[in-house]
């Protein structure tokens, strides 16, 4: 099953190259007269969102002189590139290994430095998120619903499946019926954007490793998730190569949104610039199909974490998509590495980068009950979503631009990290529950 899924998603890709957006200004779609009259092509999707009325263009190559005659449509509210985005994880050695944690009984909890930090193996003692200390506080709530917005999620890992969501009207429903009417058949679990089906199985392992840093289990087996209680809806629209079309994100941002998450975690992304038109004046700097689905959670009250990239880039002069869109409730998160530095590989940005968060050699779950380490600001944007998540379970009426500055104030000021994010520092999951600002 798993190699079928892996060749047909690569065939789609080949067959259809990216394609276009076309944004329609009315929320009705086009008849199919109407359609073909716009777009001189059959060849096109329908997407109809909360957000309004897509169509995607699946053509590999539109002339110029087509998208400008789309573009110029009275009907048409803007045209954008469908581009793959991609993950860009890097795998390193095997995590370092600590002393043990009393009264701690996952066994890999001592390769965990972003929780517990012992300064074994060239670790700097006390560089990690504080962890221990803020379960005093708040150890998650499952009430609070965290998007991970990524390959999918094995939600049938032993360290996982308490923490996933359950669409109750859906496992309690018949198959190949929406049950709960939501538009979605069988979303169990969350829903697969990338094969159009309701089985958010990771075929990766990236958004199982991303899910487990939020929320493995407090348990006898492998690691510790930052939350010990949470519900974790999969959302997937990165294929097993780990590229994904924009219409995709798209669409699963807008279903996070409907699903009532809290929060959505995104460990992906590309330079904003690409999808923009070279030469233009007043041309967005950021896919605007993205930008609307980023809105519309910010509409919602949701938060969404994003990482900063892996080009050890500044993002104040090379801004990256979607963590340095502009938007009240987007966090973007730079990466550390042990020792307390940042991370080689990370991306920063005085400005634009708005808090740091371990993400080199980070242990978590992958596929088939099994643990890796890897490194990248993918691994980093989700600490700082379950940290999020522990605020929110504390105080639940927290806006996702309080929760921001909560992460951003409360971070630990350190003279090395100083001029690679707004916070200046490093996060703390204690000083963050407890609004420690000093
Ligand atoms: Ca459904
Ligand atoms: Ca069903
Ligand atoms: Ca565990």
């Amino acid at each position: 099953m798993k190699s079928l899924a892996i060749i047909l998603a690569l065939s789609v890709q080949v067959a259809l190259g990216s394609g276009y957006i076309v944004k329609l200004k009315a929320d009705k779609a086009l008849s199919s007269d109407q359609a073909l009259s716009l777009f001189q092509t059959n060849d096109v999707s329908l997407n109809q969102l909360s957000i309004g009325t897509y169509y995607v263009v699946n053509l590999k190559e539109v002339g110029a002189a087509e998208i400008s005659r789309l573009k110029n449509d009275p009907r048409v509210e803007y045209v954008v590139k469908n581009e793959i985005i991609k993950i860009d994880p890097m795998v390193t050695d095997p995590a370092m290994i600590g002393e043990g944690e009393d009264g701690i009984n996952d066994p890999d909890f001592t390769k965990q430095w972003a929780l517990k930090n012992d300064g074994k193996n060239g670790t700097k003692a006390g560089v990690d998120l504080d962890a221990l200390e803020s379960w005093n506080v708040i150890k998650g709530d499952k009430k609070i619903k965290i998007a991970v917005i990524d390959t999918g999620v094995d939600y049938n890992h032993p360290d996982l499946k308490d923490n996933m969501f359950i669409n109750e009207a859906e496992a309690n429903g018949k198959p190949g019926v929406d049950d709960d009417g939501n538009g979605f058949v069988d979303d169990i679990h969350g829903y697969d954007f990338a094969n159009g089906d309701g089985d958010p199985m990771d075929d990766n392992k990236h958004g199982t490793h991303c899910a487990g840093i939020i929320a493995a289990t407090h348990n006898d087996l492998g690691i510790r998730g930052i939350m010990k209680d949470v519900s974790i809806v999969a959302v997937k629209f990165l294929t097993a190569r780990g590229g994904g079309k924009t219409m995709d994100a798209v669409k699963a941002i807008d279903y996070a949104v409907k699903m009532g998450v809290d929060i959505m975690s995104n460990s992906w992304g590309s330079p904003a610039s690409s999808g923009a038109k070279k030469g233009r004046r007043g041309e967005p700097k950021f896919n605007k199909a993205i930008m609307d689905a980023v809105k519309r959670a910010e509409e919602a009250g949701i938060v969404f974490v994003a990482a900063a990239g892996n080009s050890k880039m500044d993002t104040d002069k090379t801004p990256f998509s979607p963590a340095n869109i502009p938007l009240p409730n987007v966090i973007a998160v730079g990466s550390i590495e042990s020792g307390g530095k940042r991370s080689s590989f990370s991306n920063y940005g005085a400005q634009t980068v708005h808090v740091m968060a371990p993400g080199s050699s980070i242990h978590s779950t992958v596929p088939g009950d099994k643990y890796a380490s890897l490194s990248g600001t993918s691994m980093a944007a989700p600490y700082v979503s379950g940290i999020a998540g522990l605020i929110l379970a504390l105080e639940p009426t927290l806006t996702p631009t309080e929760v921001k500055q909560r992460l951003i104030s409360t971070s630990l000021p350190q003279e090395n990290l100083k001029s690679y994010s707004i916070s200046k520092g490093r996060v703390s999951a204690l000083r963050a529950v407890q609004n420690i600002t000093n």
